[in-house]
């Protein structure tokens, strides 16, 4: 399929290119592969969401059996239409193990648009992006970020909310 082809081009001169967008310019359209279609929501039950650490304002973990995936965000909390360092790093056996393929995304309940990265090595087992996402207009600022990759031979997904701060709030001038 030629489109999937494409992308799979993007992702492997993104992944030479070292960590920049691998999926980008699809604009509000979401993940639809139809592309015709109204842009799915995102739906996540209460429940699920009390469930997903939060990493506004600090470290959170997910507990996959044998393996745990630690996100830790900069600054705290992130602000939208800025830069911020999302690091990641997989645990087993209390020490660090290689999550391959690591990547990151970002979306809200209502579609915002791909917001994809591939995470690179960073110091002490650390995997890392450097993320920007918008405010969204509705002046909602919960995101959901999944982090995949494979450790030990296991596709992994961790999934983790954080509220977005907006700069102005607090650095008005
Ligand atoms: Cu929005």
């Amino acid at each position: 399929m030629k489109l999937r082809d494409t992308l799979l081009g993007l992702l492997v001169v993104a992944a030479l290119a070292g960590g920049v967008w691998w999926v980008r310019a699809r604009g509000h359209a979401g993940k639809s592969a139809s592309g015709d279609q109204a842009p799915a929501r995102l739906t996540i039950d209460p429940a699920t969401e009390a469930a997903m650490p939060d990493v506004t304002l600090a470290d959170g973990s997910v507990d996959l059996g044998d393996v745990r995936v630690v996100l830790s965000v900069a600054p705290r909390p992130a602000f939208g239409f800025a830069k911020n360092r999302f690091r990641v790093r997989a645990e087993k056996d209390a020490g660090p193990v290689t999550l391959e393929e690591g990547r990151i995304s970002f979306e809200m309940t209502m579609p915002m648009g791909d917001h994809r990265y591939t995470l690179v090595p960073g110091t002490e087992g650390w995997q890392e992006a450097e993320v920007v996402l918008p405010l969204c207009k509705s002046g909602k600022r919960r995101w959901y970020a999944t982090v995949e990759g494979t450790t030990a031979g296991k596709p992994r997904t961790a999934r983790f909310r954080i509220d977005l701060a907006q700069a102005g709030d607090t650095s008005k001038p």
